[in-house]
């Protein structure tokens, strides 16, 4: 079988939805506890291995399942210049996250032992 890897990182909020979704589909998934490294917030990262074939398919459920929402964070402190009193530089900013990011990757060989 020719296989690929399916990484998607999805927003928490989706992740149950999306883990259903995949049981209802016969899609075999392992969802990981992840941090964005923007925000700093929990993510949710799926390893998919699939055939080929269906790699569409799976793209497809997680476009379904996951969507893009905006959310707010502050600045890192150390960013604020003090000395120059910007207060700007701590009012929270708007970021949008997107439903997924996904990656799809060739598997050179699969086992289960
Ligand atoms: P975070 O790193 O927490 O990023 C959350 C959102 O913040 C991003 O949404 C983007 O809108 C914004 N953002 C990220 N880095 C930024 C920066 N340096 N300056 C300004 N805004 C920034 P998404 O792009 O939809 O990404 C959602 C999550 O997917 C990310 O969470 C991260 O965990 C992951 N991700 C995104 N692109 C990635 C990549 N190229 N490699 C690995 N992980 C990625």
């Amino acid at each position: 079988m020719n296989m690929k890897l399916v990484l998607a990182i999805v927003q928490d909020q989706d992740a149950a939805r999306l883990s259903a979704a995949f049981v209802d589909n016969n899609v075999r998934a392992t969802k990981l506890s992840s941090t964005g490294g923007f925000l700093r917030a929990g993510n949710s990262t799926y390893i998919v291995g699939v055939d080929d074939k269906r790699v569409q398919e799976v793209l497809d459920i997680i476009k379904r399942n996951c969507e893009s929402r905006e959310e707010y964070t502050t600045p890192p402190l150390i960013s604020v210049d003090a000395a120059a009193g910007d207060s700007a530089a701590v009012r929270p900013i708007e970021v949008r996250v997107g439903g997924a990011t996904v990656f799809v990757m060739p598997v050179d060989s699969f086992h289960q032992f």
